[in-house]
């Protein structure tokens, strides 16, 4: 047994009546996050981003391999080559690739391949998965559950940058591969997907959806 083990650091144990308040608090301030394809281009301050990043990183990870690397572009030349990779990745989509039924799909929230947001947002985060590390030496390493790893990430670093105040847009021009070779990433890493982050454009516009109730998302057995 080589396990190497510490007392829970900031150990906490709350009332019922606390939790209860807290977790409607929570439940209160998460459900008004919203999707936003209507972006300012108003500046936010890169150590909030990274203050995010940060958060995303203490995500729980397969054997604690933390499998994730977020590329930051911020307002620079990147971003006009990064919207006509996207678009053109995009227009096949919408043109070509999807089927009608998810053309149906993805109706009520009137997406098109305009992607207008990728030049105008502050901040795009690339998110990537490591499908296997790569020690000093060369060699690899294997990664467990890395895709649901990222995913656990991926979603405290939206519920932070919500947190922060920012709104975001969990973008997936598919294929992706052309991410790699703009953030200049390795081939170890597989995109998982691009994050727009900034300030809502003021008037912004979302779709009109609902959220399931908890009867429909959630069971019970006794
Ligand atoms: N990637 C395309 C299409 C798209 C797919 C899903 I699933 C969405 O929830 C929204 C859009 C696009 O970004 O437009």
């Amino acid at each position: 047994m080589d396990a190497r083990l510490i007392p829970l650091p900031n150990a906490k144990h709350f009332s019922n009546k606390e939790m209860e308040s807290r977790s409607e608090e929570f439940y209160m301030h998460i459900r008004q996050r919203r999707t936003v394809r209507d972006f300012s281009s108003e500046g936010v301050s890169r150590s909030i981003i990274d203050n995010c990043i940060l958060a995303a990183g203490t995500a729980p990870s397969g054997a604690n391999m933390q499998p994730w690397h977020f590329a930051v572009s911020g307002q620079g030349e990147a971003r006009k080559i990064i919207r006509e990779e996207a678009e053109k990745e995009e227009r096949d989509f919408y043109q070509t690739k999807a089927s009608p039924e998810w053309l149906k799909a993805l109706e009520p929230l009137g997406t098109d391949a305009n992607k207008s947001f990728l030049e105008t947002a502050p901040f795009l985060i690339a998110i990537f998965v490591k499908s296997y590390g790569i020690l000093p030496n060369g060699s690899r390493v294997k990664h467990y559950y890395a895709t649901e790893s990222v995913g656990i990430a991926t979603g405290i670093l939206i519920t932070a940058l919500h947190n922060a105040g920012l709104s975001t847009l969990t973008h997936t021009p598919s294929p992706m591969g052309f991410l790699n070779k703009i953030f200049k990433r390795p081939k170890n890493e597989r995109p998982f997907l691009l994050l727009v982050a900034g300030y809502a454009e003021k008037g912004a516009q979302v779709p009109d959806i609902q959220k399931m109730s908890l009867g429909e998302i959630s069971s019970n057995i006794i």
